[in-house]
């Protein structure tokens, strides 16, 4: 997908300076390096910013030239996600700005939903209509019929609106979409998250365990800069993908594991590390509790026993896991990120936790760090009250483990056939693109139906604004205050974004969003202060700093209080969970009617003629965000499918032909794309990258480019655990005529 030329443009990005490195991650094939001192242009003036076109939320400058062009962002050096180099997309986010096709104007629906027609209106009327109808859901309904979706930094003002409106209902697809998973089951096992940025200690790891993370594709900045480094260090890299990832290329061993078998491959990596005695013991028995149940469980789950699912040879698995007790403690199977694949994903999770646990690499060098963690100040504002409703309230009993409000439910509990404990009647929208992100689009609409509101915050005319009644432009970050960056790292640290320009058209700030509709539902005093950065300078005051101070560093640092990056040696530590200890038996799933400990179910396999439709990401794009961004549109404008070439020629396919998907269920893609036939994927699996085949015609560039995979993903795998929805239990079969016009032979 990424061929060698396309690196080179997108090194191109980065009007900066820049070296050529040695490594595939290096800075220069990858990244845009920071100014030298005395080599900006003394003409440009530059403001801070943290990025938002990834959720890795790098720090960084905005330049702009004595026009009052914003001319281009680099990284902050001081900044400990970036290390002062952004990545493609961090670059090319001036075309966020730039783009020609962003929302202008507040509208107003004047016909049918769906139909698209609205109307241009002031603010002051589109956030009156809005208020007016969160009344009266409220007055008919409650307040908790109101559900905020929202994902990015503008999350923490609309979520005090729909908190202090009465709501619990706040659900980020950041949660049941992606890491949601993996929070709950290292939560159940450590007792706590590995957060994000993830504590993965790469920098230090000898042995580095990737199990569909797809590090290299997935450019979440400082893990690759470590990566690159690990890589240089001889660091053992073991990827487990049915894909030739950009990271299996940087492997010392790639495992084409049959896709949706990994927990057996987690299963037999644990016997052999306890059968043969390649377990930490002294840690095991110092901080773990049940490893003598974990013992009898995996007795029968021999390499051989693995190979039969997982297609995986017995000598493989044997030799890996030796490599990661020869590099234990300084090991790392890393948790993923994005791991809604299957539906049993908490247990699978579970089962990388485990085995972590079993190595010894949790606190410790070349395993998991300690974050260091930061506070703000938080101006008194009255207390929330309980709402009267909670999410869990929705459907009794269903997805206990879930420790926030799960998205795709609060979808279907907005269908009244599905008998939720109380309907929901009102979507606040914001940043997030649901009919891209959330699997089964038909089920979505059908929701939407059922809505009172809906109101979508976005920067561009996304295919959720086409649907929504009331559209909110919001400006850009780049013409923004926000909330200061708070994220855990290895050091405590902050970091500003502060506005490079003023917003364009009639786009407004979510804070001026969030605070004058505060107004008009009388919760004022839950945003007290009038301007974003009035509360930013008190919190940062508070902080030891001031906004003055902060717009000339950006980021700020500040030392550990004390030294405890890792576990000290015989440290007698006590983790957050039921029983002070490390839970490799979990307890709490049992009471819960779960297994306590991980076990293998066999998922359905694709039908004749039908492959697995698996998909990932690119370097140069997130999600459908930047697929119209005119920047990154450049260096990819459509995805393509990746064919095995056993099956091209089974099909006739030829690589750079048009073919349309179409699934288990009929969806089919809205438009055709183009094959790619590569050794690269098994022969019982496609891959497509996220983000494209956007229907929404106001995208002047990304309409109509490409397939979308969610259109492909209808049937959804859901973790009973925790709600999360596993989307990869879709099959596809090529069209090789459009739809409709199909040639009986
Ligand atoms: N460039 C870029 N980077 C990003 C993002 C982006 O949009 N663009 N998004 C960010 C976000 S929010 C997230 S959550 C992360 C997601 O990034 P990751 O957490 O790395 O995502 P995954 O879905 O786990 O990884 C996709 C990989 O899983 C493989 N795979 C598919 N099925 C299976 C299977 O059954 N078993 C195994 N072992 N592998 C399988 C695919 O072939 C592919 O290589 O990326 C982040 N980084
Ligand atoms: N089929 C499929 N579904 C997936 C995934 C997948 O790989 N495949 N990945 C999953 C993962 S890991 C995640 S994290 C989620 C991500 O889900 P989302 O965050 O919903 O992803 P995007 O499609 O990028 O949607 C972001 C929306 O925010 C808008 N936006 C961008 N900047 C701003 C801003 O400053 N203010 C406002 N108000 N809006 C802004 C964009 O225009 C866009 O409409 O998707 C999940 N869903
Ligand atoms: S990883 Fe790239 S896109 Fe993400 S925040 Fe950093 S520079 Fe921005
Ligand atoms: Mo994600």
């Amino acid at each position: 997908m990424t061929s060698r030329r396309e690196f080179i443009k997108i090194t191109a990005l980065g009007v900066g300076a820049i070296a050529a490195g040695t490594g595939m991650y290096k800075a220069g094939r990858f990244f845009a390096l920071p100014d030298k001192p005395g080599k900006v242009d003394p003409d440009l003036t530059r403001t801070p910013t943290y990025c938002e076109v990834c959720f890795w939320k790098c720090a960084g400058w905005v330049y702009k030239n004595p026009e009052g062009r914003i001319w281009k962002i680099t990284g902050n050096e001081e900044d400990q996600h970036c290390n002062g180099r952004f990545c493609p997309r961090g670059t090319g986010g001036v075309g966020m700005y730039y783009d020609g096709d962003r929302l202008k104007n507040p509208l107003i629906r004047v016909e049918e939903r769906g139909k698209q027609v609205f109307r241009e209106a002031s603010w002051d009327e589109a956030l009156e209509h809005v208020a007016g109808k969160m009344k009266n859901i409220a007055s008919k309904y409650g307040p908790e019929s109101i559900a905020l979706f929202t994902h990015g930094s503008g999350s923490a003002n609309f979520t005090t609106l729909v908190k202090a409106f009465g709501s619990g209902n706040i659900a980020e697809p950041s949660y049941a979409q992606c890491r949601g998973p993996r929070d709950e089951a290292f939560f159940a096992t450590f007792g706590e998250e590995v957060y994000s940025p993830e504590v993965t200690d790469i920098r230090d790891t000898k042995c580095l365990v990737l199990i569909g993370s797809h590090i290299g594709e997935n450019m979440h900045n400082g893990q690759i800069q470590e990566m690159s480094d690990a890589i240089d260090k001889g660091t053992t890299i073991i990827t487990v993908d049915p894909r030739f990832s950009t990271a299996a290329g940087k492997s010392k061993y790639w495992l084409p594991i049959k896709p949706s078998t990994d927990l057996a491959l987690l299963l037999s990596w644990t016997h052999e590390i306890i059968y043969n005695e390649y377990y930490d013991r002294k840690y095991v028995e110092k901080y773990c509790t049940g490893f003598d149940k974990l013992k009898e469980h995996v007795k029968d789950f021999t390499p051989e026993w693995a190979y039969g699912i997982t297609t995986l040879k017995p000598d493989l698995i044997r030799k890996t896991a030796r490599e990661m007790a020869n590099a234990s403690p300084a090991v790392l199977v890393h948790p993923g990120r994005h791991v809604t694949w299957y539906g049993d994903d908490t247990q699978r999770i579970r089962a990388i936790a485990i085995l972590n646990a079993l190595l010894g690499s949790w606190g410790r060098r070349g395993g998991f760090y300690r974050p260091a963690k930061f506070s703000l100040a938080q101006p008194d504002i009255p207390k929330f009250s309980e709402p009267a409703r909670l999410a869990q309230d929705l459907f009794p009993g269903k997805y206990p483990v879930a420790s926030s409000a799960v998205s795709n439910a609060l979808i279907d509990a907005t269908i009244p056939e599905n008998n939720p404990g109380y309907p929901i009647k009102g979507w606040i929208v914001n940043a997030t693109n649901l009919l891209s992100t959330i699997p089964n689009i038909p089920n979505t609409l059908k929701a939407i139906q059922n809505l009172d509101l809906l109101v979508a915050v976005d920067t561009m005319p996304m295919e959720i604004t086409g649907w929504a009644d009331v559209v909110l432009p919001e400006c850009t970050y780049l013409e923004r205050y926000d909330a200061l960056r708070v994220a855990p790292h290895r050091k405590p640290a902050i970091a500003l974004r502060m506005p490079a320009a003023e917003p364009m058209n009639n786009s407004k700030p979510g804070y001026w969003i969030t605070r004058e509709l505060s107004k008009k539902l009388g919760l004022a005093s839950y945003f007290p202060f009038e301007k974003q950065e009035d509360l930013l300078d008190w919190q940062l005051k508070k902080a030891g700093t001031s906004l003055e101070e902060m717009k000339k560093s950006g980021v700020k640092t500040f030392e550990r209080e004390q030294d405890d990056l890792y576990f000290a040696e015989d440290e007698n530590v006590v983790f957050p969970t039921d029983s002070g200890k490390i839970e490799l038996y979990s307890g709490y799933f049992e009471q819960l009617g779960f297994d306590p400990l991980p076990k293998y179910y066999p998922h359905e396999e694709p039908p004749e003629g039908f492959y697995r439709l698996i998909y990932g990401r690119a370097p140069m794009h997130t999600f459908g965000r930047t697929t119209n961004n005119p920047n990154l549109a450049d260096l990819m404008d459509e995805n393509c499918v990746w064919v095995n070439p056993k099956v091209a020629n089974e099909w006739g396919l030829k690589t750079d032909q048009l073919v349309w998907l179409k699934n288990q269920d009929d969806a089919v893609t809205d438009f055709p794309v183009k094959v790619r036939v590569t050794e690269r994927i098994r022969w019982d699996s496609v891959y497509i990258v996220h983000g494209f085949g956007h229907t929404g015609k106001q995208l002047s560039r990304a309409y109509g480019k490409g397939a979308s995979d969610t259109r492909l993903i209808t049937r959804v795998l859901v973790d009973p655990v925790m709600g999360g929805t596993g989307m990869r239990g879709n099959f596809v079969t090529f069209l090789t005529r459009e739809p409709g016009k199909e040639v009986a032979s």
